[in-house]
Order: structure tokens, then C-alpha cells, then sequence
């Protein structure tokens, strides 16, 4: 099958009180596999079939607004949001990444609360994303199964905001869980990475390129 369902990179149980291990078990055993088993449906015989997910995400939106596409990119969407939490989250960002967070935003607390109030102003499902937009960062919201990435943004960190990731534990309190996980969960070293390697290809190819496969 060209597109696979990931482990969870912790234990179900691990993200607990904030995220129950129930939550988990329906996101990632049954949301999340079931947009993997509709893409390898819908892939076969295309000429995405073979292609790396990212790509396929790329090209398939390119395409337009199809099944195809909203599968596909529920796929990487859910791939990024689990690695973009971790156990561990309370340790905060690092300094490195604190100073580039203070650059955009001010400080950590106004990007907190600009990242919570664009969680909660996505109308209906989404997610909300802490981008690299050449170099420099930026909140962005997605409705559905749209990324940044197919406007040439590099995704840092994710945060799932459809009914589905939180609706069990917070009910209809969506600002909760957005803070939770800003402050309790988020992986802030997986940010980093994924900051100095969008960095890094800035770097390679220049501004006019964020290194996004889609060029
Ligand atoms: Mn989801």
C-alpha cells in the first residue's frame, strides 16, 4: 500500500489528563487510519500511486479540491499533528527558538494567544499552524484537509482543531484544549527541527524558494 497508518510516537495514554487515551484511540485508530485506507482506494491506478506523501499532497491539490485530495491530506496533516505533541511538552521552546518566536510575535505570551484566538476563529473544521514562510514565522489557519505547505509555507507545528481531536475531553471548549496544548503538549524540539531545515533550504535554493517541492 503506498500510504501507511504511523505508531504513535508515545503511548496512548501518554498525553493524559490532557488528551485521553479514548481521544487517541478513535483519532489516530479510526480517523486517521480511515483517511489512510480511503487515499490507498482512491490512489490505485493514478499517477500519484507512487508518489512520497508530500508530493502527492502537493500534486493532488494542484488538481483541485477532490476526495482524493481531502484524504491525502488528512494523512500528513494527522502525521504532523501527532509528532508535533509530546509528553514532554512543558519544558517550553528552547532559547533559539523563544528568540525567533519573540521576532514574529512579540513574545511567547502574545504568540500563545494569537495562536489560541486562530484556533478558535477557524470556522468549522481545521488546523492551525505555526509556519516558516521563508524564514520568517507565522500562525496560519487551514479549513479541512488544506496545509500551508501547498502555498509553499514549511509547517513547524500543527494542532488539529476538527470536533474529533478534542470533542471527548473538552466537549465544546475548544480555546481549552488549543491552550493545552500550546502549553502542556506541544513538542517544541520537533518545531525546532523542522525550523532549522526549512532554514537550511532557504539556504540551498534561496528566497524564492521555501523548499517545497512544488517548483
Ligand atoms: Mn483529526
Amino acid at each position: 500500500m503506498p500510504f501507511t497508518l504511523p505508531e504513535l510516537p508515545y503511548d496512548k495514554a501518554a498525553l493524559e489528563p490532557y488528551i485521553s487515551s479514548k481521544t487517541l484511540d478513535f483519532h489516530h485508530g479510526k480517523h486517521h487510519k480511515a483517511y489512510v485506507d480511503k487515499a490507498n482506494d482512491l490512489v490505485k491506478g493514478t499517477h500519484l500511486e507512487n508518489m512520497p506523501l508530500e508530493q502527492a499532497v502537493i500534486e493532488a491539490r494542484r488538481e483541485g479540491v477532490s476526495l482524493l485530495f481531502n484524504n491525502i491530506g488528512q494523512i500528513y496533516n494527522h502525521n504532523m499533528f501527532w509528532l508535533s505533541m509530546t509528553p514532554d511538552g512543558e519544558g517550553g521552546a528552547s532559547p533559539a527558538l523563544l528568540e525567533k518566536i519573540a521576532e514574529a510575535f512579540g513574545d511567547f505570551d502574545s504568540f500563545k494567544s494569537q495562536f489560541i484566538s486562530m484556533g478558535v476563529s477557524q470556522f468549522g473544521s481545521g488546523w492551525v499552524w505555526l509556519v516558516s514562510n521563508r524564514g520568517a514565522l507565522e500562525i496560519v489557519k487551514t479549513p479541512n484537509a488544506e496545509t500551508p505547505l501547498t502555498e509553499g509555507k514549511t509547517p513547524l507545528l500543527v494542532c488539529d482543531v476538527w470536533e474529533h481531536a478534542y470533542y471527548l475531553d473538552y466537549q465544546n471548549r475548544r480555546a481549552d484544549f488549543l491552550e493545552a496544548f500550546v502549553e502542556k503538549l506541544a513538542n517544541w524540539e520537533y518545531a525546532m527541527r523542522n525550523c532549522e531545515e526549512a532554514d537550511r533550504m532557504l539556504g540551498t535554493f534561496g528566497s524564492s524558494c521555501g523548499g517545497c517541492m512544488c517548483c
